[in-house]
């Protein structure tokens, strides 16, 4: 039987515990809660310096980390030297520019585009397709009819020199789609452009602003020469991109088709909230695709580049050459070289 006077303490003691435990469950996986990070940006390959450097624009007047990727990605969508990424991107086999591209905020919402032609911005699309629609996911003419009705320009994308490495690829047409990291780690472009070592391929960019919010794009012009309607990762939530505020943020490059069946970045971001860290969780994610594949990793490059909530990097590829650039207060034109599986 109850002791009457027992009651109130038992009743203070159930009401302690359950705090304790409340408190206890707060603890373990809130990432955010343990130290306070400074802004930051981090992107993939060395023309990820100037992408980092717009984005720093924002983020350093204490500015938004969505805003922020979004200038990042769009100077080299805007780089016509750039084949790999937006405006001047290679076209796809039957010569037509289509390009992909995703954001994701720190509210886990969303938008993407795939296979949109003639719009020079893709991610500034995507913005839009997570802003003003309902969905996520605009594809083809129907992303580029809401671009238009958004007040994007239509325009020609495929540039002189695009064209021209297009018509060098036509002359033996091999259909064998390769990355532009493939072009410079190994310096046999796919395309009739031997030697291009211009290091350029999807650019995919993750923020911390100073309010401590994450957020990520990617946006690329897939591999060159690809199919027409092909689609890689890059738009793709949770292959080429995944933001979670409370632990981190990750994206990827190289070979589409194998993040895609590895749901990549989603993974990397996973492996950061089971305690990893950006580089074991890198690591560990690409690992898992050369174990599923080993003989075709052999060849093919993938590389993911994470940033956790306390403003941690890690980066790591299936081949070297892998390299990604970062800004903060300290240093706004840091390159560094990932490690790879295959050194
Ligand atoms: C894709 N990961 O479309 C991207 C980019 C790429 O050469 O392949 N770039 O698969």
């Amino acid at each position: 039987m109850t002791d009457r006077r027992d009651f109130p303490r038992r009743e203070f003691l159930g009401y302690a515990g359950m705090a304790a435990s409340m408190l206890a469950c707060d603890a373990l996986p809130s990432f955010a809660a343990q130290k306070s990070t400074k802004p930051c940006v981090v992107s993939t390959w060395d023309f990820g310096v100037a992408a980092n450097q717009a984005a720093w624009q924002v983020l350093s007047r204490g500015g938004r980390a969505i805003d922020a990727v979004e200038a990042g990605a769009r100077v080299p969508e805007a780089d016509l030297k750039n084949h790999s990424v937006g405006r001047a991107g290679y076209p796809d086999r039957d010569g037509h520019v289509s390009l992909d591209a995703s954001i994701m905020d720190e509210k886990g919402d969303c938008g993407a585009v795939a296979a949109l032609e003639f719009i020079a911005h893709p991610i500034s699309v995507a913005r839009r397709v997570m802003e003003k629609t309902p969905h996520v996911l605009l594809v083809g003419d129907g992303a580029l009819q809401f671009a238009v009705a958004e007040g994007f320009t239509k325009e020609k994308l495929l540039t002189a020199e695009s064209e021209q490495a297009w018509q060098e690829w036509l002359k033996t047409a091999k259909y064998k789609p390769v990355t532009n990291s493939e072009v410079n780690t190994y310096g046999n472009g796919p395309s009739g452009m031997p030697g291009d070592k211009n290091n350029h391929d999807t650019l995919g960019i993750l923020a911390i602003d100073a309010a401590g919010h994450l957020s990520g794009a990617c946006t690329t012009s897939g591999m060159a020469f690809k199919m027409r309607g092909r689609v890689g990762d890059s738009p793709i939530i949770g292959a080429g991109l995944y933001v979670d505020d409370e632990v981190g943020a990750a994206t990827s490059t190289g070979v589409g088709e194998e993040v895609i069946r590895n749901v990549g970045s989603f993974l990397v971001v996973e492996l950061m909230r089971e305690g990893r860290s950006p580089q074991q969780a890198c690591e560990e994610a690409v690992r898992r695709i050369v174990k599923r594949r080993p003989e075709a990793s052999k060849s093919l490059q993938v590389g993911f580049l994470a940033l956790n909530k306390h403003g941690e990097v890690g980066a790591f590829a299936i081949q070297k050459g892998f390299s990604y650039a970062r800004c903060d207060e300290a240093k706004t034109d840091l390159v560094m070289q990932a490690k790879s599986v295959f050194e």
